[in-house]
Formats: structure tokens, C-alpha cells, sequence
């Protein structure tokens, strides 16, 4: 078992009575209509269904057939047998409901679109992959956000910024001419969790990407893409104009500038009719961007807005922007350089903000600028690929991550007035709205490195469908899809993984600490970094410890980020008995031996966390230990290798923090934990070389 078949796996079902079931309730499939996304809804059914019950289900024309697929425009059987108000409005909908006709039991998979169609099949093959009875069904749904997007951080010479999947699934070299069926594996992939667009290259991008030779590799990708309803975009260079066209500027005021982009969006439709739009960072870690003219980040994001508005193309404009010139606090400058820009932007863009303000780390407040700007559309970058969790080495199920921060309440409009509201457009009431997810995917023969990692691309399309399923939900989901139908392994697996990021937290990060990883590569601890060439690039700058205390003072006494949130989280965040002490040391700083609520000393509550991290990695381990047999060989022999990994390095993190900041506080550890095998000398020499994923 490689893992290449992800959550797709189409085995027979082993429970016998519900095999029995199952192929007395599906002896035969009607599903007219021949659009190509219809065509692959048929092939999936026929894989799935033909797979699970072990036998060839005969394809009929007449309205005999147990199954009925269709749209009431495609098929004459839906039209007749469906009333069409009862499917959902909203495009992408579906409903799949059990019901009599002519004295027949049935079901029915039925949307307005084919679209809608192909994702209530691979619904209801997730329905008979977990083993769920096809009785009395009546489920209908539709997206919460429209636009949901993987972001592949994939350069053109096939390297992957911050991938740990092997090299990058686009062999460019290749295109056009050669498209391997991974690439219909990849659509199909997405399509299943509902994943409808995908940007093609890397954020820090090579203007390449915009010419003929390389449009006509995207799009021959579009071509496998578009029957399962996914959308191709670029990463668009800002200096573009002046690199591949000969312009002498990139102002976007600029008429010459302005018309070049008229003429690239014009040819770039030529070549992929459905193009999806632009990605942008500008003016963030060395990119070019309207600053460089004096303009700022709406004048940059609506002239290429004007150029694919004929076409229906949206602009992505990353929030991700700092620089050296803020003096006092990183995390207050996106929102400082994008607040005052709400309402300026043209109807087509959205601002991509990432969950927390500084950049991905394991556990971060959510981004004050979420709620913050109600005239703009604005959208959630996810960080799927887990640069600051442990590359694809250790297991984090980020579920919990994600729910954490679409669940946090901005109070932008009083209680209630979560991220998820408004990044699905209820707030404010924005009808473009989108999601954005950074790929973990590679070239690796299970796609994502780590057996588990394909769990965050899952359930990030999942989450984007819908933000109000739960972690503990999708996780048992995918478990089921992926390894097992078995109970007491799903309950064991998803204990796993509902911890799993709480316990990276714990041995990298705790109390809100960030930051402090190892310079450049970001994956073994570095509190030490001091000198990195910019204060904002080292760890010094974001704990501050020294012999008093540790932590950052963001309140109105310090660098005041806090005032970024509404009153009602500032208040919370900003009162040292308040805030959570999950985000004690982001928003405070605390002196080693101040109190805690939970009666411990700062310095004491800190080393039972790291100590904590590392026990829960224990756990992890003997509960894997229990799966063996119960799931393949394989992979449990895969997982069984990276926790010990895992293991052994979370001992790394616990120990070359606690000693670095013991450093400072001078106190002892609490009697009762073993002690650290090494000195911090030690760790503060070991250098690694050749670490994947910082190439760009
Ligand atoms: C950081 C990564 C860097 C990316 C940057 C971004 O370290 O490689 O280019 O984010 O999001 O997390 O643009």
C-alpha cells in the first residue's frame, strides 16, 4: 500500500452484510448526459462502485436503474422524477436523496450543474467508502465560499519552496506535449473534496510563467483540469512588464504598463479560456510591487483587475507584506499598509490574508485584518505544507488549526462575527469570496511525504466546502477513506490526530511563544538566532528574554498590535488575566517567576508544556503501536519511523529551548523531569545542509 490512491481507494467492503446491501440497493446506474465533466462523474462512479461491490454494475438508459444521476437539462429521467426547486440554487450544489418510483426504491444524484453533479457523486462514494447505510437519504449542500484554491509554491527548474513531497508534480520541461495520468489523479483528487482552482507556481515567481512557451504548458494542465471543474491561475510577477516585455517601468499608472497587462491577459485567454486570474505578492520579502512607484497596493491590484475583468478573472493580492522599515512590530504592518486601502480596490480582487500575522507558525492569533476591511472581499491562506510543523516528518493534523482560526470571533460586528463568517462572504456580504490552501503536494509516491499530511489536504478542501464541519469530523472522515473502516482504529487514529498539532505547539512553541525556529530552513529550534541580517529575521527579536522575563509586550505599553483587533478581543488579548494563555507570551511579557492563573510559575509552566509536548509524542507512539495489524503493513511501518523520528525531536526542541532560556531565568528544572542529553553548546553547533524546500 504506497499511498498514492490517498482517500480514493475503491477496495471491496469487507462487512458482508452491507456488501449484500448495498448490491441489492444499486443493481444499475442511469446517468444521461455527455458534457466532460459528466463523462469523468461516470467514470468515477464506475471505478467506485464497481470496486467497493466487487462486481461490474451495468450502465442502463431507462428509468429501471437503481441509481440516477444527472441534471433535470441533462436527463429527462431527474427532470421527470425531480422537482427542480428542491435542488440546491447554488452553483456546485447537489442533493442525493433516496425516494419510490413506480413502485421502486431509487436514489437520486442530482444538481443544477454538472459541476454539482460530479461533486454529489464523489459524495456519495465517500458515503459507501465509510460504510454510512443508503437509507432515507436526503442530503443536500452547497459551498460556503466559491473560489477554493490550492496554491503550489512550485518553481519552474521543478524545485518546491517549502515542499517536502519530493520535487514538483509540473515536469514543465515536458509540457505540453506530455500529461501523465497523475495529473488526472491530482483533478480527481480535488475535485472530491471540492476543490475548484489551483494557482500553478510559486508566490516568489519568474516572469516566465507569462510567456507563450509556458502559457501553453499551463495550459495543456487546464486541459486535464477543467472536465473535474478546476481552474487554473498564475502567480503574476509585478515586474513582468519590464522583464518579458521591454518596458523601462511596472508603474501601474503607467499607460504603456497598463496596456501591456491588457495585452498578456488578452493572450493568456487565448490560450485558457476559463483562466482563474492573478496571484500576487508584491512588495514582501524583496518582490517587486506598486511601492517601487510610489503607488500602493490597490493601484498594483486594480490594473490587473482591469485587465482580466472582460474575462471574469479575479486578482489574489497577498496581505503577506513586510519590510525592514517597521521599527517596532512586524505583525502590525500588513494590516497598517491594507486597512486604509478598504473600499479602494476594484470589484474583482480580493486581498489573501494568511491565518495569523506573522507567517504560518504552529500556533498564531488570528490575523487582525480579517473583519477589519468590510468593503473588500477578502480571503484565508492556509499553510497546508507544514514549513514550521516539522516539514512532512512529523505528524500534525492541522484540522484543528484551521477550525481554530476560522472559529475565532473578530467581533468586527459585534459577537458572533467569526473568521469563517467573514470569509464566506456573510458578514459583509460579499458574493466573491475565496479560500486558499499552500500545497503539500510533490512529486513523492503518496504524494505528501508524510502518510498522514494527505489529512490536511483533505480536510482543508472539506473545511472549504464547508467551515462548520468539525476537525474531530473530517478526521475520522479521512481515516475511514484512507485506512480503515474498523472503530476502534478510527477512535484511536483520530485521538492521534486531534492532538498532534496541540503537541508540536507544546515542544516547539508554547504559551504563544513564535518564531524561535532555526534560521532559513525553519525546522529544528534556533531561539538563539540574533544576527540574521535583519532584527525581524531573528528569534531574539520575537521572545525577548532576558534575565527578567520573556515574551513580546504588543499591548497599549508596547508596540500596541493589540489596538489592530476590535475593542472586545483587544480588551481580552491585551489583559494579562484574560487573554488565553494559549497567546500568553505574543501579546505579553512575563517575568520568570510572575504567577500564572493555573497557580505555576511562568518559568515552570513553560517547561511542563515543552515536557508535555514531547509526552504526548509518547502517546502518539504507543498508540500506533495498537494499529499494527489493523491497517496495512505498509504504512504502519511508514508512521511507525517518523514518530520515532518525531520523537527524537521533539526532545531536541524541548531540550535546546528550555536550556536556551534557562540561560536566562536561572531557575531549575522542577524536580521529577529527566534532564536534557545534551548542553546547549551542543545544540547551538549542530548545522544541517541541504535541507528541502527553501530554493526559489
Ligand atoms: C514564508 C516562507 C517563504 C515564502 C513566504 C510567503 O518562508 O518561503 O515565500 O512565506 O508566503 O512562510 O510569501
Amino acid at each position: 500500500e504506497t499511498g498514492y490512491r490517498l482517500w480514493l481507494r475503491y477496495d471491496k467492503i469487507e462487512n458482508q452484510a452491507l456488501l449484500e446491501k448495498y448490491s441489492s440497493q444499486i443493481k444499475s446506474i442511469n446517468f444521461e448526459g455527455n458534457s466532460a465533466t459528466n463523462l469523468v462523474a461516470k467514470k468515477e462512479i464506475l471505478m467506485a462502485i464497481n470496486g467497493l461491490l466487487g462486481k461490474q454494475v451495468p450502465f442502463v438508459s431507462t428509468n429501471s436503474a437503481s441509481l440516477i444521476i444527472g441534471t433535470p437539462q441533462s436527463s429527462s429521467i431527474i427532470k421527470a422524477i425531480i422537482n427542480s426547486d428542491d435542488l440546491p440554487k447554488t452553483a456546485d450544489g447537489f442533493l442525493i436523496k433516496s425516494l419510490a418510483f413506480n413502485g421502486e426504491q431509487k436514489i437520486m444524484i442530482s444538481a443544477t450543474n454538472d459541476k454539482g453533479v460530479l461533486y454529489g457523486v464523489f459524495h456519495f462514494i465517500r458515503l459507501m467508502q465509510a460504510n454510512i447505510p443508503l437509507v432515507s437519504l436526503n442530503i443536500s449542500e452547497t459551498p460556503a465560499i466559491k473560489n477554493r484554491i490550492l496554491n503550489h509554491w512550485d518553481n519552474l527548474d521543478g524545485t518546491v519552496e517549502r515542499g517536502y513531497a519530493g520535487s514538483s508534480l509540473w515536469e514543465w520541461h515536458k509540457l505540453p506535449g506530455f500529461t501523465p495520468t497523475r495529473y488526472t489523479d491530482y483533478a480527481r483528487a480535488n475535485a472530491s473534496v471540492g476543490i475548484n482552482g489551483t494557482v500553478l507556481n510559486n508566490v516568489n515567481t519568474n516572469a516566465l510563467s507569462l510567456t507563450v512557451p509556458y502559457l501553453l504548458k499551463t495550459a495543456a494542465l487546464a486541459k486535464v483540469f477543467r472536465p473535474y471543474g478546476i481552474k487554473v491561475y498564475l502567480s503574476a510577477r509585478f515586474s513582468a512588464p519590464i522583464e518579458i516585455g521591454g518596458l523601462k517601468t511596472a508603474d501601474p499608472l503607467d499607460p504603456q504598463v497598463k496596456q501591456w497587462w491588457i495585452d498578456k491577459t488578452k493572450e493568456i485567454y487565448q490560450y485558457i479560456p476559463d483562466f482563474g486570474g492573478f496571484l500576487v505578492k508584491a512588495n514582501s520579502e524583496g518582490q517587486p510591487g506598486p511601492q517601487n512607484y510610489g503607488r500602493n497596493h490597490a493601484d498594483g491590484a486594480n490594473m490587473l483587475a482591469d485587465a482580466l475583468a472582460p474575462y471574469g478573472g479575479i486578482v489574489m493580492w497577498r496581505a503577506f507584506v513586510y519590510d525592514d522599515k517597521v521599527p517596532d512590530d512586524r505583525a502590525k504592518q500588513a494590516y497598517s499598509e491594507f486597512k486604509t486601502l478598504d473600499g479602494k480596490f476594484k470589484p474583482n480582487v480580493l486581498v489573501q490574508i494568511k491565518n495569523g500575522a506573522i507567517d504560518f507558525q504552529p500556533r498564531e492569533p488570528f490575523h487582525p485584518l480579517f473583519g477589519a476591511m468590510p468593503a473588500t472581499p477578502v480571503m484565508m491562506e492556509f499553510q497546508l505544507t507544514q514549513e514550521y510543523l516539522g516539514f512532512s516528518t512529523h505528524l500534525a493534523y492541522l484540522g484543528t488549526m484551521f477550525k481554530e482560526v476560522l472559529a475565532a470571533d473578530t467581533y468586527a460586528k459585534g459577537e458572533g462575527s467569526t473568521v469563517a463568517k467573514v470569509i464566506s462572504g456573510k458578514l459583509d456580504n460579499h458574493q466573491l469570496t475565496a479560500i486558499a490552501g499552500v500545497a503539500n503536494i510533490g512529486s513523492d509516491l503518496n504524494w505528501c511525504g508524510h502518510p498522514f499530511a494527505q489529512a490536511n489536504w483533505y480536510t482543508f478542501g472539506r473545511l472549504a466546502w464547508n467551515p462548520e464541519f468539525s476537525a474531530g469530523q473530517l478526521a475520522e472522515e479521512w481515516i475511514s477513506l484512507t485506512f480503515t473502516n474498523d472503530k476502534t482504529a478510527i477512535s484511536g487514529i483520530k485521538k492521534m490526530m486531534m492532538g498532534s498539532r496541540e503537541a508540536i505547539v507544546n515542544y516547539m512553541t508554547p504559551l504563544g511563544l513564535h518564531h524561535i525556529m532555526a534560521q532559513n530552513h525553519h525546522y529544528g529550534p534556533g531561539p538563539w538566532v540574533n544576527d540574521a541580517g535583519r532584527d525581524d529575521w531573528t528569534s531574539v527579536y520575537y521572545h525577548k528574554a532576558d534575565n527578567v522575563g520573556i515574551g513580546f509586550n504588543r499591548t497599549a505599553t508596547g508596540s500596541n498590535a493589540v489596538a489592530q483587533y476590535f475593542p472586545a478581543v483587544a480588551d481580552q488579548f491585551g489583559d494579562v488575566k484574560q487573554v488565553p494563555q494559549k497567546y500568553l507570551l505574543w501579546f505579553h511579557r512575563i517575568k520568570w517567576t510572575d504567577k500564572l492563573s493555573s497557580g505555576s510559575t511562568l518559568w515552570d509552566e513553560l517547561v511542563k508544556h515543552y515536557y508535555e509536548g514531547v509526552k504526548s509524542v509518547d502517546s502518539m507512539q504507543l498508540t500506533w503501536v495498537t494499529m499494527k495489524g489493523k491497517i496495512d503493513e505498509d504504512r504502519h511501518q511508514e508512521v511507525t519511523q517518523l514518530l520515532k523520528i518525531q520523537h527524537e525531536e521533539a526532545k531536541w526542541w524541548r531540550d535546546a529551548c528550555l536550556l536556551y532560556f534557562q540561560s536566562f531565568s536561572k531557575l531549575p528544572l522542577p524536580a521529577g523531569y529527566e534532564k536534557p542529553e545534551h548542553d546547549l553548546t551542543y545544540y547551538q553547533n549542530l548545522k544541517f545542509s541541504f535541507v528541502p524546500g527553501i530554493k526559489n
